[in-house]
């Protein structure tokens, strides 16, 4: 029996689900659990992690996605996937890299002169303001090609990529320090920092670790490599780093897990590279004062350049105090500092031991230059007794570490055993595990990495599934597996498979803190954040030519682009600039041109620039790729490259019967009327939200926006309408008469939307078995024939518990038993006049309760219907 069922008496949890079966109202619960083989606790679990429709989480996270090169944004508890994030590889959908402006980001990521397009994402690090997340920046390195990457949390898109010039792989990055003035990149396989060939017989002479702090500006949310610099580290394999905070703010992290500098060599008959990069007992933490090396850094007499990076020696580092070794037990893995900055703990891939640093003591001995001894480079090396605060045993394979909100209580993830524990890091004792599916490398608490961990949840990133999900074929899914932390022990919720890998870390920040927006300002270059060079407005819409260059300025709003035909000769460069000229929210277009290879996704106000060679002679549709409105198909257009050397010969024309001018009158005047007809609908929509107080609601309010945004299109058309009446061509007056038709649809259906929400909102409060009765009448059929607020082939049913004396039992009896009352002169009128006999639906006693309770409330809102 697991954890949680013992955990609740089973009275609690007999009476707490009494209550649902009676609420359920006919054993509901039950007969699912019965089929579908539930116990209590999966039920109690589904309901710590269900998210009803609409509904939001408490957080989100950003979990990298390994080899994707992209990130992955989910929700907990319920562990919605919400995006990938497009950084170092390019995404299609969201035109990364398929656009110019996207990869004019993605190619920042060139190295030395090269396209790379993949990336091997590690750690996301959140921007920090005293060590706590502000929502505002997230950044994630590139393990393979060592980059880091911008994203801006106000429209979760890729805005910046540096590479590091020295360093030719980095794994401990990215981390913030506490108030995100830097973020660590620690340099992992060591080699040279030039691009020179060295030999590796000469790897302690050339071969190089390091660390470099990268300069961020918290405001504008930009890496400044030429303010930033490296720390020269020996090339002892540096691996996580760790910011200081609180009492150790100012200091940095890093471990390491070949201080033997052994270089492998199977092929010339050497034992491999595993098995003498662990020879030694211990590696070496390197600990160093980032923030007085920052203020060397700036003066030229302390640095050498190299590749452009600004290099702090580490002779120079030494001399200035600011770099000192910590012996840690061997093959560490993750270092993580406790929310408060005083302690630093370790772990051993290779030891079953967390070290517990702690940095009053480190400080003292450092204030004491009380030193051990020193490597071969000259660092001082700090005693490791008298660093430490304590071991603890955890189990085989300790990882990584995350915080939660109480005091000393920490989780650290167990590689070989496939557990988490639960510790006190301050006691210094064990106080759970939990089993997790399988090998997991990374956890994830709630802000768990920050002065202020929330607590709640833990999530376990597996390296391995194994057996946890339906076979896909030999490469499984990732397992990220939810953890409840908040009862004494853990227990484990949910299995979510992620088909991105392979997700190294995660980090999860409280939704609230989030303030993403929905719309850019009408013309803006989403990547800058600033108005596009070819921002274009509805009527600026032009085709430039400019020798074999074509500037083509277009719009797209639903359901048209503008320009809807280009011809250009093969060979010309074809830039263009398209703008979205929607306000509404998540009205976005997509735009492609069939073959070119190029695509953008648009979003309301965005202005992108797509480029390309008309290189192939043809007719080449364009479209928009997005299902934006019921008229989507409709919207696209004509590439037509011509060959100037070519001669085309005409084609003969089908001679085709046109229509009559009594015919084209004919169609006109049906046209007109169509639209006067939509156009009484709408202002009896409008006329409902205004006598209902619609700009009290400013969700309503939006909508509304939206829809008069389509309508205040209508004048224009019908003056263009009315202009070829005038002129006597009644075939385009029709075109246009259709165009102000399709406007009309479009604010009706925003309208309608707009009606209906604020029918909800204004509405008495549906009582839960008006509730369920709704439901029933959905789902038991009634709905087929009776639509509230109308008669269709069955009578309106508002006001029909006026209709009857004894309304309410009528009502009753004639759900219950319709045929014993189909003699009654009311219903045989009825009958009669619809010609259809209402159905026995076989509704039980309950069911038919919770109806009349919705007529009731119908009632109550008559007039809303
Ligand atoms: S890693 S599984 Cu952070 Cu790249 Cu440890
Ligand atoms: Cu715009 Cu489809």
């Amino acid at each position: 029996m697991n954890k949680t069922f013992s955990k609740l008496s089973t009275l609690v949890l007999g009476t707490a689900l009494a209550t649902s079966f009676a609420t359920a109202g006919s054993g509901e619960l039950e007969k699912i659990m019965k089929k579908r083989g539930l116990s209590e606790n999966d039920i109690i679990r589904a309901a710590k992690t269900y998210l009803p429709t609409g509904g939001r989480d408490e957080f989100v996270v950003f979990s990298s996605g390994g080899q994707s090169g992209q990130m992955m944004v989910y929700s907990v508890p319920s562990m919605k996937i919400l995006k990938y994030i497009a950084v170092f590889t390019p995404e299609p959908w969201q035109g990364y890299g398929f656009d110019e402006d996207s990869l004019k980001v993605l190619r920042q990521g060139n190295i030395r002169g090269r396209e790379i397009n993949w990336g091997d994402t590690h750690h996301p690090a959140l921007s920090e303001v005293d060590g706590k997340y502000d929502g505002k920046w997230l950044v994630i390195n590139d393990k393979a090609n060592p980059r880091i990457g911008v994203i801006d949390l106000e429209d979760f898109e890729t805005k910046q990529i540096v590479v590091n010039p020295v360093f030719k792989s980095a794994h401990g990055g990215a981390f913030f320090t506490q108030n995100s003035d830097y973020i660590i990149e620690a340099c992992q396989y060591a080699a040279p920092f030039d691009n020179n060939y060295h030999p590796i017989e000469e790897y302690k002479e050339t071969y190089r670790g390091g660390v470099t702090m990268w300069k961020f500006d918290n405001k504008e949310g930009r890496i400044h490599p030429e303010k930033s610099f490296t720390l020269e580290l020996p090339p002892y394999m540096q691996d996580l780093s760790d910011a200081g905070k609180g009492a150790s703010d100012g200091w940095g992290f890093t471990n390491s897990f070949n201080t033997e500098m052994y270089t492998g060599g199977i092929e010339v008959g050497m034992p491999p590279f595993e098995a003498g990069c662990s020879r030694f007992d211990t590696d070496f933490l390197h600990v160093y004062n980032w923030e007085k090396l920052a203020k060397l850094a700036k003066d030229d007499k302390n640095v050498k350049v190299v590749n452009g990076m600004r290099i702090i020696p580490m002779s120079v580092a030494v001399a200035n105090n600011a770099l000192f070794l910590i012996p840690e037990p061997k093959s560490p893995h993750g270092v993580d500092v406790s929310p408060d900055g005083e302690y630093i703990v370790v772990c051993g891939k290779l030891d079953t031991h967390a070290s517990v640093y702690k940095w009053s003591k480190i400080k003292a001995l450092i204030d004491a230059k009380a030193y051990a001894g020193k490597d071969p480079y000259g660092i001082p090396i700090l005693d490791m007794k008298k660093s430490l605060h304590g071991q603890v045993e955890l189990g085989l394979g300790p990882l990584h570490n995350q915080f939660s909100n109480v005091k000393g209580e920490m989780y650290t993830s167990l590689y070989v055993d496939s557990q988490i524990v639960k510790w006190n890091y301050l006691e210094l004792k064990v106080l759970d595990k939990e089993n997790v599916h399988y090998n997991v490398g990374h956890l994830c608490g709630m802000e768990g990495k920050s002065a202020d961990p929330q607590g709640k949840y833990i999530i376990s990133l597996n390296k391995l599934a194994i057996d946890r999900f339906q076979n896909v074929g030999p490469l499984h899914p990732q397992n990220h597996q939810l953890i409840d932390i908040s009862g004494k022990t853990m227990d484990l919720l949910y299995d979510m498979p992620i088909p991105l890998g392979e997700p190294h870390q995660a980090v999860a920040i409280r939704a609230s803190k989030l303030h993403p927006h929905v719309r850019y300002k009408m013309g803006t270059n989403t990547k800058t954040g600033k108005p596009h060079i070819g921002k274009t407005l509805a009527g600026q819409e032009r085709i430039e030519r400019d020798g074999n260059k074509v500037a083509v300025y277009a719009t797209m709003v639903r359901s048209h682009i503008n320009p809807e035909r280009i011809t250009v000769n093969k060979g010309d460069i074809v830039t263009m600039y398209i703008t979205n000229l929607e306000r509404a929210e998540d009205e976005t277009h997509g735009f492609t041109v069939d073959n070119f290879d190029i695509h953008a996704s648009l979003e309301p106000g965005e202005t992108t620039e797509l480029k390309f060679t008309a290189d192939i002679e043809g007719v080449f549709p364009y479209y928009c790729t997005e299902f934006c409105s019921a008229l989507h198909l409709e919207m696209m257009g004509y590439l037509m490259v011509k060959d100037p050397n070519k001669k085309y010969t005409s084609a003969q024309k089908l001679k085709m019967k046109s229509m009559s001018p009594e015919e084209l009158k004919a169609e006109y005047d049906k046209t007109v009327a169509v639209n006067a007809a939509t156009d009484e609908v709408i202002q009896s929509v409008v006329k409902f939200l205004k006598d209902n107080g619609y700009e009290k609601h400013p969700v309503i309010v939006d909508l509304v926006t939206d829809a008069l945004d389509q309508y205040g299109q209508i004048k224009e058309q019908k003056a263009k309408s009315d202009e070829a009446v005038k002129a006597g061509d009644l075939e385009k007056a029709i075109l246009f008469e259709n165009m102000i038709w399709q406007y009309m649809v479009k604010t009706a259906d925003v309208g309608i939307r707009a009606k209906d929400a604020l029918v909800r909102l204004v509405a008495t409060k549906q009582s839960t078995s008006a509730q369920r009765g709704e439901k029933a009448f959905g789902e038991g059929g009634c709905s087929g024939c009776h639509v509230i607020g109308k008669v269709s082939s069955g009578p309106d049913l508002t006001g029909v518990l006026q209709r009857h004396e004894n309304a309410e039992k009528w009502v009753n009896n004639f759900i219950m038993n319709p045929e014993k009352m189909y003699k009654d002169p009311y219903v045989a009128g009825m009958i009669n006049y619809f010609n259809l006999k209402m159905p026995n639906q076989h509704m039980t006693q309950e069911e038919i309760t919770d109806i009349i309770e919705y007529f009731k409330w119908v009632e109550e809102n008559a007039n809303l219907f």
